[in-house]
């Protein structure tokens, strides 16, 4: 995946030096900023990349992930008994095996499954070819699952690769399939397995997919010269130009149907109840860890839900906030202090049809199962501000005491804290 920004005033030259150099160039460049900022691994899919021609690998399978640190025992189902340390809730899910040379590197993924699955980030018009692999699930081989990937909300014109099994096909264990397709429209979108969809899902088969406007990179409208070139939208007046973007897969947990999926069990899915609301994968305080806490790598607790939903910005920036719910509950996401104006619904820009604009201003802003919507938000003032689900029985862990489950914070440093953004969620 190429990054998008382009501006006028630095040239393709210190943008390679900024995308190159995560570690010893940036930290020259960017001399005090804070270290953070700089990912320790990518946030979305590197795809291997020739012309317009881009290729990613994933692998479907199981593994298990970590709830935050606190949350009330529901015995038997949480924290599971088979859990290996430190982890605590049974999982199935997708990992990136783009950069992954061998067949064998590809097969040790097996069991190693992350929540939510990889962002993934291409081109309009870009040639993509995603080939799926399903590496089975180490903990249930009684099961022959298949895995698909479904684009939701892609105006898919070929069905066979639409990824709903009942139409077309699955990917069975020990097999490959390689998905193509050409996006054409710019926006939000998520994607997830459709296999046994409601248990699937659930498990945690659902990630982002955004689509970058191809007006990326041009100055438009009143945008003034000097700043990032990325847009959400082709909106033709730089009305969806940003300054960051931060992505926010929205999902619930149900630790009994995790549990009875672990051992051997079946759940009935009308009794769908939740225990934990999660952004990204991670509930309160969970979310708020940065790229490169200690939690997240190297083999911390968190290492199977990499993406942050720590959102940083200097104060006077416009961010882009990117809302996909593949949740079974409605989610009204709630800024306070910081007006959120909704440019997108659905992959769709609000624009009347005679292309006057329809963006709404609002500090609450509501997402139903399977819809998307795109949010700026220009911070004024330096400070602290908490994005969370206005629902307040969902800002919990487990039902335990305190804060939890659907919050993240907006931190707002003085002009120059935070250096220019690379990649999301950064
Ligand atoms: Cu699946």
């Amino acid at each position: 995946m190429t990054d998008e920004t382009r501006s006028e005033t630095t040239g393709p030259g210190r943008r390679a030096m900024l995308l190159g150099g995560a570690g010893a160039v940036g930290s020259v460049l960017l001399g005090t900023r804070l270290s953070f900022a700089q990912p320790t691994r990518p946030t979305v899919v590197q795809a291997a990349a020739s012309g317009t021609a881009k290729s990613v690998h994933l692998a479907g399978t199981d593994g298990w992930v970590s709830m935050p640190a606190g949350s009330p025992p529901d015995l038997p189902f949480f924290p599971d008994s088979l859990a290996p340390s430190p982890f605590d809730t049974y999982v199935f899910g997708f990992r990136d095996v783009t950069a992954m040379a061998t067949a064998q590197e590809v097969a040790a993924v097996r069991g190693k499954a992350q929540i939510s699955a990889p962002m993934l980030a291409f081109d309009e018009g870009d040639d993509v070819t995603i080939k799926l692999s399903n590496l089975g699930l180490l903990m249930r081989p009684d099961l022959f699952d298949g895995h698909t990937l479904h684009w939701h909300g892609f105006v898919n014109a070929i069905p066979l690769f639409d990824g709903v099994p009942e139409l077309s096909l699955a990917v069975p264990i020990g097999r490959d399939l390689s998905y193509f397709y050409r996006p054409h429209d710019a926006g939000t979108y998520m994607y997830h397995c459709h296999f046994e969809d409601v248990e699937h899902v659930q498990m945690g088969m659902t990630g982002m997919v955004f689509v970058r406007p191809k007006q990326n990179g041009t100055r438009v409208g009143n945008v003034p010269t000097g700043v990032r070139l990325a847009y959400a939208y082709n909106d033709g007046d730089g009305s969806t130009r940003y300054d960051r973007e931060f992505a926010f897969m929205i999902t619930e947990l149900w630790s009994a149907a995790h549990y009875r999926d672990a051992h051997i069990q079946v759940s009935d899915w009308t009794d769908y109840a939740p225990s934990f609301w999660l952004l990204n994968g991670r509930g309160y305080p969970d979310t708020i860890a940065p790229n490169g806490d200690p939690q997240v790598t190297a083999g911390g607790r968190l290492q199977y839900q990499p993406i942050s939903s720590l959102i940083t910005c200097n104060v006077g920036e416009t961010v882009l906030l990117r809302l996909s719910n593949l949740g079974y509950q409605n989610h009204p996401l709630t800024l306070d202090n910081v007006d959120m104006q909704v440019i997108a619904k659905d992959a769709s820009l609000l624009r009347g049809r005679d292309g006057s604009t329809n963006y709404q201003v609002t500090n609450t802003v509501d997402v139903g199962p399977g819809e998307s919507r795109d949010v700026l938000v220009t911070p004024r003032q330096p400070g602290e501000y908490l994005l969370y689900d206005r629902n307040y029985a969902y800002l919990g862990n487990g039902g335990g005491p305190g804060w939890g489950g659907m919050m993240t914070v907006l931190r707002v440093g003085a002009a120059g804290t935070y250096a220019p953004q690379t990649q999301p969620n950064t």
